[in-house]
């Protein structure tokens, strides 16, 4: 009989390298939320890859701060330190597009462990491998890593190639949760990031900032002998202007809002989606003990 194989994949970089969308590639499937602007993953995310021979824990993770400005972004970091401690595989990814140096800290933190340490340049799709041979031997310099890909999260390239290193760096063991499992996270956490996805996407500078989406009622009814999910979420913003902009004029852009994020929703469900947006001002909840503690940043 062949052995079961299995163990923890934690993934880090910095802010917007690509690092949801590798773990959306490497699973298969849309889980975590991608958007074009930094910070847009807040929370550590499991991801669980089921085969009968093995079961791969992924875990997407924050992008790490080098310099925090409030309590939330304090939060995200520490998110990030806890990978440390449970990972059998780290993927350090890059984004070979930017010119970026990579943390001190993290690479400092790097040095302690004893696992595989796999460096990822992603988003080579933009760039020309001439070119970036300068960049790609100096972040290569900065640790032993264990193995280096190159790969294209969006395109679909090199995926397979460290999927496979993955796999055969897992540990004998067997699967630490159900094999029907695919994430620690309950759906009501999944449709607050769709709602947080499309905020992400529809409104510009500090707004994505400085909301915060919680679903507070998730009801499964019927309606004419189908399914029907009543869905009622909470957007937090920290001023009334901000509120203001959430609605838009005569609610024009909330309610562009809510179609669009119930059409993900239903996509995501599988079923059809009944869902009201509610906007609350909370006053400088990014740095609330309390109100963080209940958004679940804190513990
Ligand atoms: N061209 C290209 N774009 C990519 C690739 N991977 C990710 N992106 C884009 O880069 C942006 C950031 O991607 P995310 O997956 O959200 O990045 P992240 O590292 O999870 O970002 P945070 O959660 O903010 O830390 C999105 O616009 C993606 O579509 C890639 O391989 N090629
Ligand atoms: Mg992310």
């Amino acid at each position: 009989m062949s052995t079961h194989r299995s163990g923890f994949i934690n993934i880090i970089g910095k802010p917007n390298a690509g690092k949801s969308s590798l773990m959306n590639a490497l699973l298969g499937e849309k889980m975590c939320i991608i958007s074009n602007k930094p910070q847009t993953t807040r929370h550590r995310i499991f991801g669980i890859l089921n085969e009968p021979e093995y079961q791969a824990v992924f875990s997407d993770t924050p992008g790490f701060i080098t310099s925090t400005s409030y309590k939330m972004q304090e939060a995200m970091n520490a998110a990030v330190m806890t990978i440390f401690e449970d990972a059998d595989v780290i993927l350090l990814v890059y984004d070979i597009s930017a010119n970026e140096e990579l943390d001190k800290r993290l690479i400092k933190r790097l040095k302690r462990v004893d696992i595989p340490v796999f460096l990822v340049f992603n988003k080579v799709d933009l760039v020309n491998a001439e070119e970036s041979e300068e960049k790609v031997s100096l972040i290569k310099e900065l640790y032993e890593w264990d193995k280096i890909f190159f790969t294209s999260a969006t395109k679909g390239e090199g995926l397979d190639l460290l999927k496979q290193a993955i796999l055969d760096a897992l540990p004998e063991g067997p699967a630490y949760y159900p094999k029907d499992q695919l994430s620690d996270k309950p759906q009501r956490f999944f449709v607050s990031e769709i709602i947080r996805e499309n905020i992400l996407e529809l409104y510009h500078q500090e707004i994505p900032y400085a909301s915060e989406v919680v679903v507070s009622e998730y009801k499964e009814r019927e309606k004419n002998g189908k399914p029907l999910i009543h869905i009622y979420a909470y957007i937090f913003v920290m001023r009334k202007n901000q509120k203001m902009i959430i609605l838009g004029k005569g609610g024009s852009a909330i309610k562009r809002l809510g179609i669009e994020s119930r059409k993900d929703i239903e996509a995501y469900l599988g079923c059809q989606v009944f869902l009201e947006l509610y906007v609350k001002i909370r006053e400088k909840w990014r740095d609330d003990d309390r109100t963080l503690k209940s958004f679940g940043y804190l513990h």
